[in-house]
């Protein structure tokens, strides 16, 4: 199954199951960025534990976690991020955004990743809302990944399959999508972003982040889609300089961190 685990600092670290891209391995994959953000904001000591994409429904069946996603049939999805804590009892979390709120209250002397009123449910619903909302708008975008997904060699065509299969066709080739398609899809996404480049609403110095000069939850949200695509999305020179650049110039963690290290990607976890 899973890979490295990268070594750590402290002796009790978070386990963090990453789905690994194939050589050279780095993470890619939006929901596992999102928990990798968030341990690195809370400045958790981590370390990864690798997992080829092949192996993810067998990883999370052995931690005995239960789905959070199903397929449209109703069928199981099994997915990571997820995360084992040895020093609580090897309590395990499967889904970023729980983990997030876990690790809210694991550290509630590091900066809050929940604005306003950390412990108030309410607020964190709001965040769980704009969650759900910045999946479904980034998802729209992910079938431009199709031709540059970062399959490992090794079970690239067990994995094809298995998305052929759910997917109800019969080739990859299938789901590739080229020409006028992939147009339509480029333009709706730049519709989309247009609408959600609303939510920075700071002007001049205010930014750079959603809610002004400190990162919260709803920008790690943004910012595990905006790794996924920078990453994968052969397009995204040209997504990055949509409105205004936010998307390149705001939310990846090279610029976005300066002068803000609560985002920076490798402070805790050296493989990254
Ligand atoms: N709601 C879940 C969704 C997790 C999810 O969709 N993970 C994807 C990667 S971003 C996955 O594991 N996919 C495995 C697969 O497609 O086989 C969360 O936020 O953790």
């Amino acid at each position: 199954m899973a890979s490295t685990t990268t070594p750590s600092s402290s002796s009790d670290p978070i386990v963090f199951y990453d789905i690994a891209s194939g050589p050279p391995i780095r993470p890619f994959a939006p929901n596992p960025w999102k928990t990798r953000y968030a341990l690195n904001f809370k400045r958790a000591p981590f370390v990864t534990q690798w997992v080829d994409l092949a192996d993810v429904t067998s990883t999370r069946k052995s931690l005995g976690l239960d789905p959070v996603r199903f397929h449209d049939n109703g069928e199981p999805f099994y997915t990571l991020p997820a995360i084992r804590d040895p020093a609580a009892d090897n309590k395990v979390v499967g889904d970023s955004f729980d983990i997030a709120v876990y690790l809210e209250q694991k550290y509630p002397e590091a900066p809050s990743l929940f604005r306003n009123n950390p412990s108030s449910s309410s607020s964190i619903g709001l965040y769980a809302s704009f969650n759900a909302h910045m999946d479904s708008l980034f998802t729209m975008g992910a079938a431009l990944a199709g031709q540059t997904f970062p399959f490992n060699p090794e079970t690239a065509e067990q994995c094809k399959a298995e998305f052929c299969r759910r997917l109800g066709v019969k080739s990859w080739d299938e789901l590739l999508v080229e020409g006028e398609a992939r147009a339509q899809i480029v333009s709706g996404l730049q519709k989309s972003l247009g609408v959600a480049a609303k939510c920075f609403r700071f002007s001049g110095d205010d930014g750079p982040f959603i809610g002004g000069k400190e990162a919260d939850y709803a920008d790690i949200i943004i910012g595990g889609w905006l790794m996924m695509f920078s990453l994968t999305v052969p397009e995204w020179e040209e997504i990055r300089a949509w409105n205004g650049g936010i998307w390149g110039g705001c939310t990846m963690p090279s610029s976005r961190t300066e002068g803000h290290g609560d985002m920076a990607v490798n402070e805790v976890d050296p493989c990254y």
